[in-house]
């Protein structure tokens, strides 16, 4: 058993090492560059830069350390058929889930804006999640995954603060895992939301779970791994 002291709000934690797995959620083309998804519904997408050089940092610091690192990807496959109409029909049918862009087919498994940028490439042995949803327990193999590891807390990594990472957190918060998010490792194409975002979960003595910034929690597994 490996603990580690997590600073973070509302309280600090004493976490197992052992049981605890990185989630980076959806750190995709698709959201972070320019011609995917998020640019498709109107969104500035280099507002999330900021969250890439901090994911970087603690998800070099947990390979080092040993814990599990699981990546997802939000998408669908290619006939749609697992995509419900109401999300498809949204916005301008030219940029719609499915319509072809300069890194193909938007939010469609397979194509090139459906992968996870390169700076955050998964290696061998880490699983990729792909959900058909925003929160990464909806329609998955994720829970079973990290029952079947021990796994106890999640660091949660990620865009978009108030979509994907908001719900996968109430999924988890539901389902008994400690949430701990990584403020700096997340961000959102509104930076009020992204405040906000963070100040829900957190509150009411953790209602969803907690919160961290990246360098205290990269001094804790800095500290595990020697
Ligand atoms: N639109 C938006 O902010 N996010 C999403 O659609 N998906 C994720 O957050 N991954």
């Amino acid at each position: 058993m490996q603990h580690a002291t997590i600073e973070a709000e509302p309280t600090p934690l004493s976490i197992d090492l052992d049981k605890t797995a990185v989630v980076i959620i959806d750190m995709q083309r698709d959201f972070l560059e320019p011609g995917g998804f998020g640019a498709a519904l109107g969104n500035d997408v280099s507002r999330l830069r900021a969250a890439v050089s901090p994911c970087r940092e603690v998800l070099a610091a947990a390979r080092q350390a040993g814990l599990l690192v699981i990546h997802t990807r939000e998408g669908h496959r290619p006939d749609l058929s697992d995509a419900p109409p109401l999300k498809v029909e949204r916005g301008n049918p030219a940029l719609r889930i499915g319509a072809p862009g300069p890194m193909g087919r938007i939010l469609i498994r397979g194509e090139p804006g459906h992968d996870i940028i390169p700076e955050l490439y998964p290696i061998a042995g880490e699983p990729v999640i792909d959900k058909p949803g925003k929160g990464a327990f909806c329609q998955t193999d994720l829970e079973l995954m990290l029952r079947n590891r021990g796994i106890e807390t999640l660091l949660v990594c990620g865009v978009t603060t108030e979509v994907c990472v908001n719900t996968t957190v109430r999924e988890a918060n539901d389902r008994g895992f400690r949430c701990i998010v990584i403020a700096d490792c997340c961000a959102s194409y509104f930076p009020e939301f992204h405040d906000m975002g963070l100040a829900m979960i957190k509150a009411q003595g953790g209602i969803f779970g907690w919160v961290s910034a990246s360098k205290p929690l990269l001094n804790s597994l800095a500290v595990a791994a020697r």
